[in-house]
């Protein structure tokens, strides 16, 4: 028997309504798996928390979170508390203390689900997303000085080292390499960005020296952009500097159909330290709480976290299961024209996993 701990954190909103059905799905595949056991510890941390107590989570959070094998996470953000204050709370140091800096976010259009392109199915929308997640855009440097003065100035600085930009392109090549297309394309901004894009550049360059079968290429992250939009067969791996990638993800949830689709995961490669499962959309408070959200974002960042523990069947398994709800589609949530809730999404992919 393969046992694991899993640490749940599911954070604000329709994290909160979302979380319980991943969990759900993740209980059917271990009874029908049979080999694999997970034991889950509950975090009520987010902006609930930091309305109490006047932090995100507790000063030994990240300790706590250091024990276990994984991490599920829900979403971050709720009013009243600034987005800044509830990301940079919780979600930011979790993905820097754990060296998270690989963000993985497959842009797939699932069976049955009537993507926003004209002619384009899901045979069309079918690549994979890297994104750098520990520094970048989002290293948190800068400051603020002159406060409420009329010479007011704010610097927010991005941050690119070369062992930074190096693993993430390493990694981003590795796993073209390991697909049939062997494609990798580059977001870039060096036209504007004339020092830190074009070190990007120039790391990706000599990296490509070390994968002559990968089939490289570069795009402006604008271009790329509207790319994915009218020739999203083009893309195979797709690697970007943080904010790049998070834009870029979110454009690709919505090729996808509905941003309660889409899942990411926050890994450490080398498994020196917890990896973090979580949806790409966030806490929506718009629909938090009436049990109407999409699971299926949820879900299938659990089933990310199962190829990730190395039961990759498993994994799959929970996938296909997401899958065949979707081709049937019977019991979507209103994002996706249906009328079903929470619960019977989480359901139907539950009876799928025990089908399949
Ligand atoms: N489940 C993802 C989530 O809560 N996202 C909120 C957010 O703003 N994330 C920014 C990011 O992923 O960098």
């Amino acid at each position: 028997m393969n046992r694991y701990r899993v640490a749940v954190i599911p954070g604000d909103g329709i994290g909160v309504d979302t979380i319980d059905e991943a969990i759900v799905a993740l209980d059917a595949v271990c009874e029908v798996h049979g080999g694999l056991e997970l034991a889950y510890d509950r975090f009520p941390w987010g902006c609930a928390y930091y309305l109490e107590n006047g932090v995100m989570m507790p000063p030994d959070g990240l300790q706590v979170l250091g024990d276990y094998d994984c991490i599920l996470f829900g979403a971050v953000g709720f009013p009243p508390v600034p987005d800044h204050i509830s990301l940079w709370g919780l979600l930011l140091p979790i993905r820097q203390h754990f060296d998270q800096y690989v963000n993985l976010r497959p842009v797939k259009l699932l069976e049955g689900i009537p993507g926003p392109l004209r002619d384009k199915g899901p045979e069309d929308i079918d690549f994979v997303c890297i994104r750098e997640n520990t520094e970048g855009e989002y290293a948190g440097t800068g400051g603020r000085v002159h406060r409420g003065h009329a010479n007011e100035v704010a610097i927010q600085t991005g941050v690119f080292t070369r062992a930074g930009v190096e693993r993430v392109l390493r990694y981003a090549f590795d796993l073209a390499a390991s697909r049939p297309r062997q494609e990798l394309a580059s977001a870039t901004k060096s036209n504007a960005l004339q020092y830190s894009m074009v070190f990007w550049d120039e790391v990706f360059a000599e990296l490509q020296q070390g994968y002559p079968q990968v089939n490289c290429r570069q795009y402006h992250a604008d271009a790329l952009a509207a790319r994915m939009i009218t020739a999203p067969e083009s893309l195979d791996v797709v690697v970007g500097s943080n904010l790049f990638g998070d834009l870029l993800t979110d454009l690709g949830g919505a090729l996808q159909g509905s941003l309660g689709i889409p899942p990411s995961g926050n890994i450490n490669p080398e498994k020196r330290y917890p990896s973090l499962f979580e949806p790409v959309h966030g806490s929506a408070p718009d629909i938090a709480g009436q049990g109407i959200a999409n699971p299926i974002a949820a879900i299938w960042a659990a089933s990310m976290m199962l190829d990730h523990l190395g039961h990759a069947d498993a994994g799959d398994l929970l996938l296909r299961a997401v899958n065949a709800v979707t081709a049937e589609g019977r019991t979507l949530t209103p994002d996706l024209g249906g009328n079903a809730t929470t619960r019977e999404v989480g359901h139907a992919v539950q009876e799928q996993v025990r089908a399949l």
